[in-house]
């Protein structure tokens, strides 16, 4: 792909060469306000420079506790440009783990919005080394808070650049385990500018015209991405919205701003595709609509293809690698694949007895590419396990066919029933194909005696109805389709499947009842 490490020393210039290229272009647009580039590049100033007249010092981290509006390309700029390292939190952290975030980035400044300040309290705040909380959007009533307004004060609107270099930290996201508790990923000043070189230039394309409009929020990688570093690489326009995604908020959303390329994962799709008043809906400012993280069903995607004219463009990702190193491409899309490898990235298949995975084969995915986290901060043991020379160990079990990967589950996923191994993918898809079925998962249950069942959580499409009929109807549908054993001893109905920070489905919290 051509990439010079070396003409990326500081990852702010994603921002800042727009200044010359079109600083009257529109940078940011929605309900939390519009910014043109020079705007924007004034407000990141601003901030850098607040925050070396507060006394950071180089490399000092700076929690970012933030939904997506302006403040948060501004200060996430501003603080890189001034060789600070902002970490970006998801907002749904639990108080207990916003503890840990706190302690483990060993901040003295953080930055959170307005509507979540009265998080920062309490328990909350015992053992960190917090001193200032910088209140973005609204009132800072709390102990150690100061609005962004005093916080900027009269900070001047031009900002040098620290004197960085391609290898240094720029920024961390967390990387939640489903057991473990999350780990810093600690991401380069070049590593942007790579995912643009690759997923952005090779498979997205967008161009200035566009207006993006990423579902997921910036604080998850896949956002990040999708809102900051592709649309400002090319002079676009990115369209951010905070609060709660519901379907109808995006799809009003989306007639009011006109965005161009929507960005969602397949629960929203999912929603969307199903919302009651989709076919009212004016759907068409979109030329085109990627998905990532899990594999669309193919009714969603067909359904979304009816309404828009284009299906979701599937692709898969990870916080180590910073964005997608998996994709299909706009115009050649295999339903149920993953994509092909995404130029920039080496992807090898490892069978259980460590050789290569022939074509056809399963095996555990690694990948090598120049956007990769050199370690986890702090967690010498995590790092080992994935980070394995320049190869980082994903976990996840695939099966290369044409070129195209087909996702097959987590490598530490397997359950044994009746002694013979399942994956509770294989189970959970074809639920999800019964006309019933909006959306499931399929999960381990340890019966009495010690033997493991399966057991499935399903939201259906219309509630009601007789219950046990119901669960015999699925029951009998995963025996055909599948095989007698595969079909699930118990089941669950739910009105809505819990979700992560980042939308997919929580199994920790369904395993754990939390
Ligand atoms: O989950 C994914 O597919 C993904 C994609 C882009 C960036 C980060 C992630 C986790």
């Amino acid at each position: 792909i051509g990439f010079d490490k070396n003409a990326h020393p500081n990852c702010s210039s994603i921002l800042w060469d727009n200044l010359e290229r079109n600083p009257e272009k529109l940078a940011v647009i929605g309900p939390g306000g519009n910014l043109t580039y020079r705007e924007l590049v004034a407000q990141a100033s601003n901030w850098g420079n607040a925050f070396i007249a507060a006394g950071l010092k180089p490399g000092e981290r700076i929690p970012f506790f933030l939904d997506d509006t302006p403040v948060y390309p501004a200060a996430f700029f501003g603080a890189v440009r001034a060789g600070f390292v902002p970490v970006l939190l998801n907002i749904q952290t639990t108080p207990d783990t916003l503890n840990y975030f706190l302690k483990d980035t060993e901040a003295r400044f953080a930055l959170c919005e307005a509507e979540l300040a009265d998080r920062f309290a309490g328990a909350v705040l015992e053992g960190t080394t917090l001193e200032t909380i910088i209140v973005a959007n609204g009132e800072a009533p709390g102990q150690m808070q100061i609005t962004a307004e005093a916080f900027l004060g009269d900070s001047a609107d031009t900002l040098a650049c620290a004197e960085t270099a391609p290898d240094d930290m720029a920024f961390w996201m967390y990387s939640s385990g489903s057991t473990d508790r999350p780990k810093g990923v600690v991401h380069l000043h070049h590593d942007m500018a790579y995912t643009q070189a690759s997923y952005g230039r090779c498979v997205l394309q967008i161009g200035p015209d566009d207006i993006c409009f990423s579902v997921p929020k910036i604080y998850f990688a896949y956002g990040f991405g999708n809102s900051i570093t592709f649309p400002f690489s090319v002079g676009a326009t990115t369209l951010l919205t905070s609060g709660q995604p519901r379907p109808d908020y995006v799809l009003e959303m989306i007639e009011t701003w006109r965005p161009t390329v929507l960005f969602g994962l397949p629960t929203l799709y999912t929603a969307l595709a199903r919302a009651e008043t989709l076919e009212k809906r004016d759907l068409s400012s979109l030329r085109q609509s990627m998905s990532a993280a899990e594999i669309l069903s193919e009714d969603v995607y067909n359904a979304w293809k009816a309404q828009t004219g284009h299906g979701p463009t599937e692709g898969l990702g990870s916080t180590e690698l910073l964005h997608i190193y998996l994709s299909n491409a706009l115009d050649d899309h295999r339903i149920g694949a993953a994509g092909k490898r995404v130029p920039g990235y080496e992807v090898r298949l490892e069978t259980p007895d460590g050789h290569a995975a022939a074509s056809g084969e399963e095996g555990v995915m690694f990948v090598r590419g120049h956007s990769s986290a050199p370690c986890y901060w702090n967690r010498p043991d995590k790092t080992r396990d994935t980070m394995r020379r320049d190869w980082i160990y994903t976990g996840d079990r695939f099966v290369e066919k044409d070129g195209y990967f087909y996702f097959q589950g987590r490598a530490d996923e397997l359950i044994k029933v009746s002694g013979q191994w399942v994956w509770p993918l294989e189970v959970e898809r074809c639920l999800n194909e019964h006309p019933d079925v909006h959306e499931c998962a399929v999960l381990a249950h340890e019966l009495p005696d010690r033997r493991m069942a399966l057991r499935a959580v399903v939201r259906l499409k219309n509630s009601g109805g007789d219950c046990e009929e119901q669960t015999e109807r699925l029951r009998q549908y995963v025996k055909q389709q599948l095989t007698p054993f595969k079909s699930p001893r118990i089941f669950e109905y739910i009105d809505e499947l819990p979700k992560t920070g980042t939308g997919k489905i929580d199994r920790l919290a369904l395993r754990t009842g939390a």
